[in-house]
């Protein structure tokens, strides 16, 4: 049998993947790495070298079965693409240990992952496009525990008088959909409309396109550097532990808030839908009320959003107040929701190519801009 050339890497931005054996190509067996100081994992991201084009070879995610989110393995297809540019699915199985998935490959090289990576550089490129093309202003910079900048932008001249509306993307590094729905925000406000314009009368956008950069780019899945679940801090946040939810809540605390999106990716339910704060001591009939507006119209608006599958509803007074939804719901008494779009597709609307992916979660990002647009006059 020729000695097999497959080589694995895993060493650059979101990488994240450790080799049990690559030996045999038929057989390639791999097992994901758990987040710094956290048992978290889920996130892979890895790219393979040395494929015989045309012949098959086969892959095994030895550890799948032990992951954060195991269930969610059922129904999923990794990602994959030869360019880092276009990525489609492969067809997975996962029989309860293992995820699996064969390739007979049209190149020698391939980068497999969970979801179609966003990477820092473009994290950089989209703030450049944000405060070069898309007249946003760098109101202030927080610091991640190893000191990568957390840019808050405001689209907006942050007069009196006007709605003060917050997207925050990606507490949990894994969830790439999210920084992907922040570059739709961005790109829609260079298209300038006029339905936009009309949201821009009345609010200004402040925008945290990425709350984690040191767990995504050292592949994590849910954790900072210090293995912190920054969606459980939000009632203790420190600047030793979890700076980066502490510089958010200082800024919000000295513009306001009027409203609140915190963008995620959910594992297992192959759906897009929001969870809200209904579970607050302090909830409202008016943010009762704006939830339901919201969801209803922005299901009117697009097929990839819907309101009959999501997270179980919070009783009355038991809301963990350690989430941003519901610790932001409570401190402003606005709209707080968290947006959720699936890792696997959005059942309502397959593609079986490509699943859920970065350019949808752009797409919804414009047609949540649409929904504001409509709310913003009755958000307070
Ligand atoms: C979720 S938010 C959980 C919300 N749950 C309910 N029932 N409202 C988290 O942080 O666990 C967001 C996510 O991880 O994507
Ligand atoms: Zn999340």
């Amino acid at each position: 049998m020729t000695q097999s050339l497959i080589a694995i890497n895993a060493d650059f931005d979101s990488g994240n993947i450790s080799v049990v054996d690559a030996s045999d190509p038929q057989h390639i067996k791999l097992a994901i790495r758990p987040d710094t100081n956290s048992q978290h994992f889920q996130w892979f991201h890895f790219k393979v070298d040395g494929m015989q084009v045309g012949q098959p070879h086969s892959f095994s995610l030895t550890n799948a079965g032990q992951s954060s989110y195991n269930r969610a393995w059922t129904g999923y297809n990794a990602a994959a693409s030869y360019d880092q540019k276009t990525w489609f699915r492969v067809p997975s199985t996962f029989d309860g240990k293992a995820l699996n998935f064969d390739l007979t490959p049209t190149e020698p090289h391939i980068w497999f992952a969970y979801f179609e990576p966003y990477s820092r550089e473009r994290h950089q490129w989209l703030i450049d496009q944000a405060l070069n093309n898309a007249g946003a202003v760098l109101l202030a910079t927080g610091k991640s525990i190893e000191g990568r900048d957390i840019p808050l932008l405001r689209k907006g001249d942050g007069a009196e008088g006007k709605r003060k509306i917050w997207v925050i993307a990606q507490q949990h590094p894994g969830e790439h959909m999210a920084e992907w729905f922040m570059e739709g925000i961005i790109e829609r406000l260079q298209q300038n409309d006029t339905e936009l314009a009309g949201l821009l009368e009345k609010a200004d956008l402040y925008l945290v396109p990425h709350m984690n950069p040191d767990g995504s780019f050292r592949g994590h899945l849910r954790t900072n550097a210090l293995g912190k679940d920054l969606n459980r801090t939000w009632q203790d946040a420190t600047p030793e532990l979890s700076p980066e939810v502490f510089f958010v809540k200082a800024q919000m605390e000295k513009y306001g808030v009027d409203m609140f999106l915190d963008v995620h990716g959910d594992e297992e339910i192959p759906y897009v839908f929001t969870a809200a704060c209904e579970g607050n001591p302090g909830y409202t009939d008016k943010q009762k009320e704006l939830e339901a507006d919201f969801r209803t119209r922005l299901s009117g608006l697009t097929k990839d959003f819907q309101t009959r599958y999501g997270y179980p509803r919070s009783t009355p007074g038991n809301a963990n107040m350690n989430l941003a939804c519901n610790s932001v719901g409570e401190r402003y008494k606005c709209l707080a929701l968290t947006l959720e779009m699936p890792f696997k597709d959005n059942d309502d609307a397959p593609n079986p190519l490509t699943g859920w992916s970065g350019e949808r979660s752009k797409q919804l990002a414009k047609d949540v801009l649409t929904t504001l647009a409509q709310m913003v006059p009755v958000l307070r």
